[in-house]
Order: C-alpha cells, then sequence, then structure tokens
C-alpha cells in the first residue's frame, strides 16, 4: 500500500464524508507550488477556492504569523490587544469605508451582514419589529450555516437541514428589474456576490450592479456584496464591484485571502450608520478580531497592494483566458472570467470536467470542478507568465 493511500485510508477512516477530494495527499506549499507526499510537484489552480492570493506561505505573511505568535495569540474581545485597531484601520482605508466588524469565516461574516442588515432595518429604517426581508439571488454560494443555507437554491445544501430561518426572497441574478419588483417597504437589504463562484464563475449584465446600487438608493435597502471569494485582486481589481462605475456597496464582506493563506480572517465593512447599530453584547465570537489573525490580515493586505495583485490578475487573467481560447478544443463550450477568476466549461457533449480535473492532475495541475461542466482556474495572483503557459500546455494535452 503506497503511503498516499494508507493516508487516505486513516482520513476516510476517522473523517466524516463531506468531501470527495481528488487522490492527491499535499504536504508541502510554496507560491503556486504544492508538493504530495510522494514528492509530486503541483500548480496549485485552486488556491483554497481563492484563500491563497498571495500564493502558498507568502514570506512576508508568515513572518508576520510568526513574529505575533512570539508575543500573544488570542486575547478574546473581553480585552483590547495592539493588533486589532491598526488591520481595521487599513481594511476600512482599503475598502474606503468608516467602520469594520472582525469574524473568522466567511459564512460567520455572511451571518454578520444579515444580522446587521436586519437590525439597521428595525433602529434606522424602522421596518415592524419581526418583518424585515432580504433579497438574495438564485444559485447564490454564501456559506454552510442554516442561516446561510435558509436562502440558498441549491437542494443538496439544503437537503436534511431544515427547519430553515424565514425573512428571505430569492430572485433570478443579473436581472434588476426582479430586484425592482421584489423590494417592498420592509425590504432592507439585498445581498448578492458581484460574480458568483460556485454556481460556474457567472458575470452579470454590464451595469447590473450599477443598477443594483440605484435602487438600494431609491428605496433605502443596504446594498450588501459578497465579496469573500471575488474580493482582494482575484477579478483583477480590488473588489469585483469596481468593475463597474458607481456600484459602492453600503457592505462589502470579506474573507478567504484576508487571512493570506495562513489564518481564518473575515469582516463585515461599511458605514457607521449601519455597523453602528452593534452595542457592547449584541454580537461576538471568541477569536473574532484576534491578534494573531490581525497581524496576519494587515501582512496579508500589505502583500496584495504592494505586489501589485489585483493589476497582474487581470494581465495573467487576459493572456490564460487568450491562450486557452487559442486551443479551439472541441470539448470547451466557452472560457470565461474576470482577472485570475476563470471557468472552462466543458460541452456536455464531451463529458464531465471531473474527468478531466483528473487528467490534469497527472499531468501537475490541480484544478476543481464546481457543477458538473466547469473547471474552475483560479491560481495565486503571484503567479508568472511562464508558469501560465505550463497551464495551457496541460489543457491542449487534456483537452486533445
Ligand atoms: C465549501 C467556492 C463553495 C464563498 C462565498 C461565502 C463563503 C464562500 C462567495 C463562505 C466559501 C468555499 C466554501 C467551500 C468551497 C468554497 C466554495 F465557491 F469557493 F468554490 F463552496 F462554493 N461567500 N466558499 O465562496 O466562506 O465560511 O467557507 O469561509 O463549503 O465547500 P467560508
Amino acid at each position: 500500500m503506497s503511503h498516499t493511500t494508507e493516508v487516505i485510508a486513516t482520513t476516510e477512516q476517522w473523517s466524516a464524508k463531506n468531501y470527495k477530494p481528488l487522490p492527491v495527499v499535499i504536504s508541502r506549499g510554496e507560491g503556486i507550488w504544492a508538493w504530495d507526499i510522494e514528492g509530486n510537484r503541483y500548480l496549485d489552480c485552486l488556491s483554497a477556492y481563492s484563500a491563497l492570493n498571495q500564493g502558498h506561505r507568502h514570506p512576508r505573511i508568515l513572518k508576520a504569523l510568526i513574529d505575533q505568535a512570539a508575543k500573544v495569540t488570542v486575547t478574546s474581545r473581553a480585552f483590547h490587544n495592539e493588533t486589532m485597531g491598526p488591520m481595521l484601520e487599513k481594511l476600512c482605508r482599503l475598502c474606503e469605508m468608516e467602520m469594520a466588524l472582525p469574524m473568522n469565516t466567511g459564512a460567520e461574516a455572511v451571518e454578520t451582514a444579515v444580522k446587521a442588515a436586519r437590525k439597521w432595518g428595525y433602529d434606522v429604517k424602522g421596518v415592524p419589529a419581526e418583518q424585515a426581508e432580504i433579497i438574495v439571488c438564485r444559485d447564490n454560494f454564501h456559506g454552510r450555516t442554516t442561516t446561510v443555507v435558509s436562502f440558498s437554491s441549491e437542494p443538496q445544501y439544503r437537503n436534511g437541514f431544515g427547519p430553515f430561518t424565514p425573512g428571505f426572497k430569492l430572485i433570478d441574478f443579473g436581472n434588476a428589474e426582479q430586484l425592482e419588483r421584489a423590494i417592498t417597504p420592509n425590504t432592507v437589504a439585498f445581498l448578492v456576490e458581484p460574480i458568483q463562484g460556485e454556481a460556474g464563475i457567472l458575470i452579470p449584465p454590464a451595469g447590473y450592479l450599477k443598477k443594483a446600487r440605484e435602487l438600494c438608493s431609491k428605496n433605502r435597502v443596504l446594498f450588501i456584496l459578497d465579496e469573500i471569494q471575488t474580493g482582494l485582486g482575484r477579478t483583477g481589481k480590488l473588489f469585483a464591484y469596481q468593475h463597474e462605475q458607481n456600484a459602492k456597496p453600503d457592505l462589502v464582506v470579506i474573507g478567504k485571502a484576508l487571512g493570506g493563506g495562513v489564518y481564518p480572517v473575515s469582516a463585515v465593512v461599511g458605514s457607521r450608520e449601519v455597523l453602528g447599530v452593534f452595542k457592547p453584547g449584541d454580537h461576538g465570537s471568541t477569536f473574532g478580531g484576534n491578534p494573531l489573525g490581525a497581524a496576519v490580515a494587515i501582512a496579508s493586505m500589505d502583500v496584495i497592494i504592494d505586489e501589485k495583485l489585483a493589476e497582474k490578475s487581470t494581465q495573467q487573467g487576459e493572456y490564460l483566458m487568450g491562450k486557452l481560447r487559442e486551443l479551439r478544443s472541441e470539448h470547451v463550450l466557452e472560457v470565461r472570467g474576470r482577472g485570475l477568476m476563470i471557468a472552462v466549461e466543458i460541452k456536455k457533449s464531451s463529458g464531465e470536467a471531473r474527468p478531466y480535473c483528473e487528467k490534469l492532475m497527472k499531468l501537475g495541475i490541480l484544478a476543481k470542478e464546481t457543477h458538473h461542466q466547469t473547471i474552475r482556474l483560479a491560481p495565486p495572483l503571484t503567479i508568472q507568465r511562464s508558469e501560465l503557459d505550463l497551464i495551457v500546455e496541460a489543457f491542449k494535452q487534456v483537452l486533445q
């Protein structure tokens, strides 16, 4: 039995079966590269679902982790620490917002945004108690907690997990008319991904976010963008909403790469008017805002700005999508994306995406399918042009 089979057997014996990983055991990561326990090297085109925008174990981020770990790691919010304030200041300035609430995972930050919107609806907008409505889009992905899956349209994410949290309305993604019709006097927020990630890298029609912004402003509805996957440079802008003019949200939800690929850090960032609704004791988290995560988040943001990762994402993404389209493969329905958030959609007549991912793995490329037909490509934003050619070469072989 190989070492890999042994490790997988142990994992499968003791682990709940909530994932079906590719049969590879990653034991080391550096930059865009990951190695398995057999010593094979892979180019990581998943980036831990965009938590690795800065690459595996970025030296500057690792240094921040290690230096802070030598001082203090977790204090709880019962006391102040010297790192959270500067991190939240940097985050607010980066987002051009006034206030932030730090959490850990994306789902926790989305839950925090939902609570903020509801409380703002009651305390500020004057919606009658318990009547707050939040509009979301079909095919959304905002996390796995029971309130968040309450507004998922994906049966598998909901089956067996009811009863669900009420107060959510589903509309089609990209349809501003449906948004306008769905708004009532009790609507407190519209929560949407600027590009739907898990749904398959779905980009809305040009002007959609701007129109949604206008409709929300006109009806005093909070415009909340979930930039957990699209944010921090992934789509070629610092935030995906910046691909449009005048689409700035009231709240932006951030996670994944905020933790620099070494620590879970997420946050809701917005105005004092909205985030000011929380009074001491209203909301919290054991680890939210801890000094270790805050120190890592400071370095994570510095790396994205100093290494111009958003600009690089645009250049490298356009290059990669161009080269993949040039293959003119009969198996590919479409190559789409923004920056280095890319989808290669396989024609149904050419089979499902998973076998292509398995072949790519054998050629040293780690990529993941989403749903049945889409291969998601999201390498770290630090990737070089010559390394992109390795991805194209592998696709050339797999698509032949
Ligand atoms: C899984 C993909 C799924 C997210 C957006 C919130 C969250 C996510 C836009 C929640 C998390 C992860 C979760 C992981 C697989 C991956 C994912 F879209 F990135 F590919 F599932 F759809 N908003 N996405 O993408 O953040 O609580 O996980 O920190 O659940 O299988 P989290």
